[in-house]
């Protein structure tokens, strides 16, 4: 037999052979082999071709073109094969997929404690009326101090231990320069509440160095202690419900004159002073809860930013949210909202 018959002959077995081999494969890795086996560099079909040197000149290119359909034919085969396989696999797949199944939910994140209590105080009094207002935590001490009829000698700068960032610029310790700045920018009538961090130099275990207070004023003509009081306890029994009593206790702010305390009955025992026949440890026994402080702003802090106090009169009061958010969600210690436990945290989702 010629050279070139028996070339033509070897090449083209190898269809059949691969064939009978491709029949078998039933994996992606079973069909790598196949490939190799055929086609690769040292491959069947590579070995036949190394016999073509050996052939004429003449012969050559009849050998040539049979290689070539026959490694056409292979690779056509080889890839069907292997499209047939990808299929089963993802046809397998899917008989094992249950539509109806429910999916894995992501986690979700909360809103902190903090954050709650404060949009829903805000919330309160944006429906009573009130513009928020935010602004800069590191001021300076006229807006801090100054402009809120604490002077320089004036024993209030002792009580609150303030942060200092130099001799005048400090970290607020109140969100009371808000309205000041507010005042500063419009004329009556304002009514504005300020929510924000504020800072003062005292940490314990009932302190922190950082907190969040609410801070409200109301400037206009004929504003009376009534309105100061109809507003608070609309506020109070908006937030805590309907049936809060509410007492106004004197006290004193250098910013307000006359001065209150206001406090509510006590959200744990209702102003029993006792749970289940034992002391409320809420209240200590009180009935009552101390919740904000309020007053009518003092002339001189009217003065201070060019209200005229003779026309003009105006109520203000100050919240501690940590405060307000340990009694409405019943949290025993201030330090759980520093602390960031998620255990703590997703109790708020
Ligand atoms: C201006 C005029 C008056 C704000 C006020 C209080 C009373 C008050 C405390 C509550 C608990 C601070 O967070 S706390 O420790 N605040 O009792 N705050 S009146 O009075 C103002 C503010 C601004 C121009």
């Amino acid at each position: 037999m010629s050279d070139l018959r028996s070339l033509l002959q070897d090449l083209d077995s190898l269809v059949p052979d691969c064939e009978a081999r491709l029949g078998q494969a039933s994996s992606l890795s079973d069909l790598e082999e196949v490939r190799v086996e055929f086609l690769g560099r040292k491959g069947r079909l590579a070995k036949i071709m190394s016999g073509l040197p050996a052939l004429s000149k003449e012969e050559k290119p009849a050998a040539g073109k049979k290689a070539n359909e026959v490694k056409t034919a292979l690779t056509e085969k080889i890839e069907d094969r292997q499209a047939a396989v990808e299929r089963a696999a993802v046809l397998e797949s899917l008989s094992r997929f249950d539509p109806t199944m429910p999916g894995r939910k992501p986690q979700e994140g909360s809103l902190h404690p903090v954050t709650l209590a404060m949009d829903e105080i805000c919330d309160v009094f944006i429906g009573l009326g009130f513009e928020v207002v935010t602004g800069p935590e590191v001021e300076n001490d006229w807006y801090n101090f100054e402009a809120l009829n604490i002077p320089p000698e004036h024993p209030a700068r002792d009580m609150q231990d303030t942060l200092y960032v130099s001799d005048s610029i400090l970290l607020r310790t109140h969100t009371s320069p808000l309205q000041v700045r507010t005042m500063l920018e419009k004329k009556p009538p304002v009514a504005v509440i300020a929510p924000g961090k504020v800072y003062r130099r005292d940490s314990d275990i009932t302190h922190t160095p950082m907190f969040h207070q609410i801070e409200g004023l109301l400037v206009d003509k004929n504003v009376s202690m009534a309105d100061l009081r109809g507003t608070l306890t609309a506020f109070v029994r908006q937030l805590f419900g309907s049936k809060t009593d509410v007492r106004f206790r004197p006290s004193f702010f250098p910013f307000t004159e006359p001065s209150a305390e206001v406090d509510i009955s006590c959200v744990m025992c209702g102003g029993k002073g006792t749970v289940d026949g034992k002391p409320c440890r809420v209240c200590k026994q009180t009935g009552w809860v101390e919740i904000l402080g309020c007053g009518m702003v003092d002339p001189n802090v009217l003065g201070s930013v060019d209200y005229d106090a003779e026309k003009y009169s105006g109520f203000a009061f100050g919240l501690g949210i940590e405060r307000v958010a340990m009694l409405k969600y019943g949290i025993g210690d201030l330090r759980m909202f520093f602390e960031n436990d998620i255990r703590f945290l997703e109790q708020f989702a």
